[in-house]
């Protein structure tokens, strides 16, 4: 492994928001960089800062062992390294993907005598090169090859390696962006209840912020409920109670004039869940529902 190594060469292909930033905490690390862009200007500054500049993604490559991909999705990656050698390279590819994306691109990498790791970052370009903002980087496919350069992989963000699978790191990456989204959508929801009451949006938010931390018990409980497939014990409010209550979030709605489009599907399936068998599934909690959103 490379952990008592420090400034080893690299090679980064992207300087969109996300490359650049990257790219700045390997240069401010001593790390001896060489890039590549699609729109060469935007490796002008980097260039001032240290960085070689390589004219083509094959020259780029030819640089080092090691080439970082951040591009836009899989398509450019695919565009980018187009008929370029990388016999004995290793690939890491940070661009977003779907599973599907990253096992392919790993078995296009390897055909053509590369090791291949996928990869998924949890930050955003300003989370970069500050530990203490937490993000960090998903990791999935070549063991050796993370081994190998796990140093260099965490100059700009802590890496977390999630098995040899090199779907599982676009797999986690999709499931957290996901629940994510879930949250933002409740949060925009219940802003738009209080828009045109005299209630601040700066009055609801500590409020906000405090019941969801409340309700993050919820991840933990359905990961069990899930594991054991027993969605009925210990359960701390009832699915029947939550889809009668549903009906008082949906006049709520109505009432204030706001749309039920980003928490209707939610209370929908939760319907759905308890009509399929409303005796064996009104004492569930709401994590039965989960199965349903397998439709095949
Ligand atoms: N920025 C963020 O908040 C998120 C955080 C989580 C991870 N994402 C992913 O990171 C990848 C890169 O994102 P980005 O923020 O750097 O994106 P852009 O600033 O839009 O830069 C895109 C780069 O991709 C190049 N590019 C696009 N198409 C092609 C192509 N066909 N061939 C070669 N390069 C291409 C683009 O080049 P140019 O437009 O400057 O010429 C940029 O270098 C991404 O997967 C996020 O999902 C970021």
């Amino acid at each position: 492994t490379d952990t008592h190594v420090t400034n080893r060469p690299l090679t980064l292909l992207g300087l969109g928001d996300m490359g650049t930033a990257l790219a700045r905490t390997w240069l401010a690390a001593g790390h001896p960089l060489t890039v590549w862009n699609r729109t060469a200007a935007k490796a002008d500054a980097l260039a001032a800062e240290g960085a070689a500049v390589a004219a083509s993604p094959a020259e780029a490559v030819a640089a080092n062992t090691l080439v970082v991909l951040c591009l836009l999705d899989d398509a450019s990656v695919g565009a980018a390294l187009d008929g370029v050698d990388l016999t004995g390279k290793d690939l890491v590819n940070l661009t977003t993907g779907t599973p599907a994306e990253g096992r392919a691109r790993a078995a296009w990498a390897e055909a053509r005598g590369a090791r291949f790791l996928d990869s998924g970052i949890m930050a955003t370009p300003g989370m970069i090169g500050v530990p203490e903002a937490g993000g960090y980087v998903f990791h999935s496919g070549s063991r050796a090859l993370f081994d190998a350069h796990r140093a260099t992989l965490e100059v700009p963000a802590g890496a977390r390696f999630v098995g040899e699978d090199p779907g599982h790191a676009a797999l986690h990456d999709v499931a957290l962006l996901s629940a994510m989204y879930g949250l933002f959508a409740g949060v925009s929801h219940a802003y738009a209840l209080i828009e045109g009451e005299d209630v601040a949006p700066s009055s609801l938010a500590p409020l906000l912020s405090e019941w969801l931390g409340a309700m993050g018990f919820f991840v933990g409980n359905a990961a069990e409920r899930l594991a054991s497939r027993d969605f009925t014990t210990g359960v701390v409010s009832n699915l029947a109670m939550q889809v009668a209550g549903s009906g008082t979030l949906l006049r709520a709605s109505a009432d204030q004039g706001v749309s039920a489009e980003l928490i209707g599907p939610y209370l929908d399936l939760m319907r759905e869940r308890l009509e399929a068998d409303p005796v064996a599934h009104a004492g569930e909690d709401t994590t039965g529902a989960i199965t349903l959103l397998r439709r095949g």
